[in-house]
């Protein structure tokens, strides 16, 4: 087994879950408190099975703010993992911004994407008893259960995203880009497919450092 390094970022918009995702994986740890990503937070793993060690760069998520800030954080890296929040559509149909970003700036690499929070779409459905549930409701169950924090403050309204529409994008991008990409629906706070989607981020970059190797 070869022992491969790599740079993968982590990305998405603001409160989507990064950081806890990194935290869940590196450190096997979750925190409910909020506390906004300022710059880099970057983090070593290893990968032993396919001899990987990994720098998680873990970005400040405000993208919107300053297009192409994080330009010189992207150099360098060979895939990244593109978070959204299962809670807010919004997150999700600002993937694509994310990807062209990422792509302008050191071309196609390998993406995971993440659906994150998959427990309170979880707890939301079991609320739900059979009786089907209306956007509003579900608004109004995010309240409810405090998760109108501060990182909220400036969100509308909560609309869950469906995995059929989620399905769609992945398709589409798959379709557009081909080949080396994923999509897992995560919980940070319960580890929920959290190894599976950076296991997989691995495993591509290890792919492709591979076929550089022979093609040299
Ligand atoms: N219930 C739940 N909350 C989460 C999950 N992931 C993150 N959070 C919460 O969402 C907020 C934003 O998380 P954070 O990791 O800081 O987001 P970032 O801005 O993308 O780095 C925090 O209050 C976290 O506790 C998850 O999987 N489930
Ligand atoms: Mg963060």
């Amino acid at each position: 087994m070869g022992n491969y390094t790599a740079k993968v970022l982590v990305l998405g918009d603001g409160a989507v879950g990064k950081t806890s995702l990194v935290r869940r994986y590196v450190e096997g740890e979750f925190d409910e408190d909020y506390i906004a990503t300022v710059g880099v937070n970057l983090k070593q793993s290893s990968i032993e099975d396919i001899g990987l060690n990994m720098s998680i760069w873990d970005l400040y998520g405000q993208r919107s703010l300053l297009p192409g800030k994080h330009s010189s954080n992207y150099i360098g890296a060979e895939g990244a993992l593109i978070v959204f929040d299962l809670t807010r559509k919004r997150t999700l149909d600002n993937l694509d911004r994310w990807v062209n970003d990422l792509y302008e700036v050191i071309g196609i690499v390998p993406v995971v994407f993440a659906g994150n929070k998959k427990d309170i779409m979880m707890d939301f459905q079991k609320k739900k008893k059979g009786n089907s549930k209306t956007e509003n409701e579900f608004h109004d169950y995010m309240i409810e259960n405090h998760y109108y924090k501060s990182i909220y403050e400036k969100e509308l309204k909560f609309v869950p995203t469906s995995s059929s529409e989620i399905k769609k994008w992945f398709m589409d991008f798959k379709k557009k880009y081909r080949k080396q990409s994923a999509y897992f629906f995560t919980s940070a706070k319960t580890g929920e497919k959290v190894y599976e989607a950076f296991h997989k981020l691995g495993e591509y970059v290890v792919e492709n450092q591979i076929r550089y190797e022979i093609d040299k």
